[in-house]
């Protein structure tokens, strides 16, 4: 057992200096998925910014019903916002946790980068991932969900062979073991900051300095959507946060969701 085997919960509520994320933090040393936790709290009227933080998850889980691996030593976390609806509203927020994950981690040294539409990666691996849920009646958000999943201090043998040459962790890319109590906290504050740009309705500001961290823009690329795959160069994100594919046959189109592989070095 070191300083760094669980998360301090008082810790944690310590150090942070938030307002509204992380209002209420209900920690879980082992459960299925934040997001689930987070969803029956939301429903069960939770404030915004409640967040949720998990030990382990045994049934941690990524878009399209994908398992995420959850072992000891991740930070596997959810917040529950109540934001106003907006087209593409998953898109913007999901860039949102983006750039905050990257203002957390950018000064350690680390060569951060996201991979549209919701990989954290470094070195062309992934280091984390984000997920959006969202609660809806009648055309009003309930709640939004946001779940985060970032590789800390576990191991490359926690991974399934099949994947342990795509992913990554911190204790990997430093040598050595974090306070997963001060990234959270840092994380949240960066992300409250965030949220207050996006609530003044700056959403351009936002989208531009996603792009500037997006490693997908400029590289010849493949996305699978829901029922077509299309290969083309990422020359943009357009203003509700769409992928704009320049295909071969030179028609641009624009994608909001999918899965992204990248083909080749930035051209
Ligand atoms: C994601 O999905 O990247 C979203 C991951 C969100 C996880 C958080 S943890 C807290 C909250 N509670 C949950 O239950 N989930 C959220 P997607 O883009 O679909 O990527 C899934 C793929 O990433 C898998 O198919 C694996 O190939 C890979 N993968 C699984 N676990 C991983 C891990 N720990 N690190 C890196 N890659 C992983």
């Amino acid at each position: 057992m070191n300083q760094f085997d669980s998360i301090s919960l008082e810790e944690i509520k310590s150090i942070i200096k938030t307002k509204k994320i992380g209002c209420k933090i209900k920690y879980y040393p082992k459960i299925g998925s934040t997001n689930d936790i987070a969803r029956k709290l939301a429903i069960d009227g939770a404030p915004e910014g409640t967040v949720i933080i998990a030990g382990i998850q045994t049934t941690g889980r990524g878009r399209l019903g994908r398992k995420w691996l959850s072992s000891k030593g991740g930070i596997w976390l959810s917040i529950i916002l109540k934001p106003k609806m907006l087209p593409n509203i998953a898109t913007i927020i999901t860039s949102m946790v983006g750039i905050a994950v990257y203002k957390t981690l950018c000064t350690d040294g680390i060569n951060l980068r996201l991979k549209w539409p919701n990989d954290i990666m470094v070195d062309d691996k992934k280091l984390g991932g984000i997920l959006i849920e969202i609660g809806t009646e009648l055309n009003t958000i309930n709640y939004l969900l946001i779940g985060v999943g970032i590789n800390v201090n576990n191991n490359l043998s926690d991974f399934p062979t099949e994947i342990r040459d795509k992913v990554t962790t911190l204790k990997i890319l430093q040598g050595t073991e974090r306070s997963r109590a001060h990234i959270i906290s840092q994380f949240l504050e960066e992300f409250e900051d965030i949220y207050n740009t996006f609530d003044k309705g700056e959403q351009s500001t936002i989208f531009r300095e996603w792009k500037n961290l997006l490693d997908t823009l400029g590289r010849k690329v493949k996305v699978v959507t829901e029922n077509k795959i299309y290969e083309g160069v990422a020359m943009d994100i357009d203003a509700d946060g769409s992928l704009v594919l320049k295909l071969s046959d030179t028609k641009i189109i624009s994608i909001i969701a999918g899965d992204c592989i990248h083909l080749n070095e930035k051209i």
